[in-house]
């Protein structure tokens, strides 16, 4: 009688995370960022959603922390091809930020401190996929990860979770952020390799 269960090691997966197209799989947080890390105190800090009307709503921090949050664990796929499974996040949904926003817009742009940009549909930030988050892995959101706070949007790539987020423009055109205008796609789906323009 062996002390390993027969069957147990090697058993195949039946259900349980799979890999996009491309992707391998990694076990630390590898930090990817387009220029330095903007140092953004909470007391100062701000998130502002305008619309196309020229409306704006905006959150302190302590008006943020006061909203009702969640807990997802979700994968996150980058387009430079590495994938992490069970990343443990807390934040505010964005469909909580959005309820009581008026708008007619199809799209949106989001806006980080330090100036980085990225682009998606209006509807790819509501019903429960994407969030303002600022802990991971029970500690508060670090500032190379994009602490104080983080747009989360896991099922496109990962370039579109825009750190140190500080706005979110509604817009009736679509309009493309940084690396969707250096050739990147516009919508960047993993599991449909949308990794270029024209993929
Ligand atoms: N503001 C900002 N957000 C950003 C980036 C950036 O350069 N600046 N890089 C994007 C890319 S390409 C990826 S893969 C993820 C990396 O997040 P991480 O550094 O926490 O792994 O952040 C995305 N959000
Ligand atoms: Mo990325």
């Amino acid at each position: 009688m062996g002390i390993v269960t027969p069957g147990f090691r090697g058993r195949p997966r039946s259900s349980g995370p799979e890999l996009p197209p491309g992707q391998y799989l990694t076990e630390d947080f590898p930090v990817l960022s387009a220029g330095p890390t903007p140092r953004v105190l909470t007391d100062r800090w701000e998130f502002v959603i305008s619309t196309e009307a020229g409306q704006e709503y905006r959150w302190s921090w302590a008006e943020l922390m006061a909203l009702p949050s969640e807990t997802p664990t979700v994968d996150i796929h980058c387009v430079t091809k590495w994938s992490k499974f069970g990343t443990a996040w807390q934040g505010v949904s964005l469909d909580t930020l959005m309820s009581d926003v008026d708008t007619a817009a199809d799209f949106a742009l989001v806006h980080s401190y330090g100036g980085y940009t990225t682009n998606l549909p209006l509807e790819d930030l509501l019903n429960g996929q994407a969030w303002i988050a600022y802990r991971y892995d029970g500690a508060d959101l670090a500032p190379e990860h994009g602490g104080p706070a983080r747009l989360l949007v896991p099922h496109l790539y990962f370039w579109k979770s825009a750190k140190w987020v500080r706005g979110i423009q509604l817009l009736l055109d679509d309009e493309p952020g940084f690396w969707e205008s250096a050739g990147y796609h516009d919508y960047g789906d993993p599991w449909r390799e949308q990794r270029y323009q024209g993929d």
